[in-house]
């Protein structure tokens, strides 16, 4: 990644000019939230590999604290958002995968002393179609754009996740809930549509 854009997103990230929170505090410190996307062209027309950045302010510098492992591309960029109302912001990742169809996609960071760990589930994957083989972790909480969101289902003010996708005339649903460590499924429902 070029330093150039680096500071042009943290400059950005300062500003506010998203409409996503990408600056919090937490327990007196400042995180700034970026990401970043690289091409691969050359081994996989149109796919793109990208991560998330946060850096923290340390005398007045922004200084890399952490970055993403997962599977991840820049479609939709994420931000601050407090899932679990406990006044400490989450990362929310939510992005268009828009080659499969099953095109939303859901990450959650939780802050964890030194990082952010992922608590969402993912699953292994391993690409054979580059000359080495690549193992990365993408999310199962992908389904159809319009049946894949959070929302807080059971008024106890936390987020669920609920992921469906169809299968001819019929919705396949499920609904995670958080359980203060990670997101677990919660209910899986047959809907005709
Ligand atoms: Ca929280
Ligand atoms: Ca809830």
């Amino acid at each position: 990644m070029e330093s150039g854009s680096q500071k042009l997103a943290i400059k950005e990230a300062l500003n506010e000019t998203d409409k996503l929170k990408k600056i919090t505090q937490i327990s007196g410190s400042t995180y700034i939230l970026t990401g970043y996307q690289e091409s691969n062209t050359e081994n996989k027309p149109g796919r793109r590999f990208g991560g998330i950045l946060v850096f923290k302010i340390e005398n007045k510098k922004p200084v890399l604290f952490w970055e993403s492992e997962e599977y991840v591309n820049t479609g939709k960029v994420a931000g601050f958002r407090d899932i679990n109302n406990d006044g400490i912001d989450e990362i929310v990742w939510d992005y268009d995968l828009g080659v499969t169809g099953r095109n939303n996609a859901i990450y959650i960071y939780k802050f964890d002393k030194d990082k952010f760990r992922l608590i969402t589930p993912i699953e292994i994957e391993e690409s054979s179609k580059f000359s080495t083989s690549i193992k990365y972790g993408r999310t199962i909480l992908s389904g159809d754009n319009d049946l894949t969101y959070m929302k807080d289902i059971d008024g106890d003010k936390i987020q669920e996740i609920v992921v469906g996708y169809r299968e001819g005339n019929i919705i396949n649903r499920q609904t995670y809930k958080f359980n203060g460590q990670e997101y677990k499924l919660w209910k899986e429902e047959k809907i005709k549509g």
